[in-house]
C-alpha cells in the first residue's frame, strides 16, 4: 500500500477545514495529522512549519505549503 500523497496538518477551529474541502473536491489521497495546542506539540510542529501556523499541507515530494488562503 502506498502512502497518501498529501498530509494535512490540522487543528479544529484553525481553518484546516478549507484545505480539507479542497482536497476532497480534488479527490486527492491525504491523511490528517492533528496538532494539539500544547507548547510541546507546537514546538514539534515547528519542524514542519517554522511559523507554527496551522494549517499546513505536506506535498508529494516532501515540500510543505502554508498560507492556506
Ligand atoms: N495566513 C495563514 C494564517 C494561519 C493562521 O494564522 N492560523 C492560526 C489558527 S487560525 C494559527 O495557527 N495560530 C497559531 C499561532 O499563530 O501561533 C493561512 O491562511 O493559512
Amino acid at each position: 500500500m502506498t502512502a497518501p500523497a498529501y498530509r494535512l496538518y490540522a487543528r479544529h477551529g484553525a481553518g484546516s477545514i478549507a484545505v480539507q474541502i479542497a482536497l476532497e473536491e480534488a479527490g486527492a489521497a491525504y491523511e490528517v495529522t492533528w496538532i494539539a495546542k500544547t507548547p510541546e506539540a507546537v514546538e514539534a510542529y515547528r519542524r514542519v512549519n517554522p511559523a507554527g501556523r496551522i494549517p499546513a499541507l505536506g506535498l508529494p515530494g516532501g515540500a510543505v505549503m502554508s498560507e492556506s488562503s
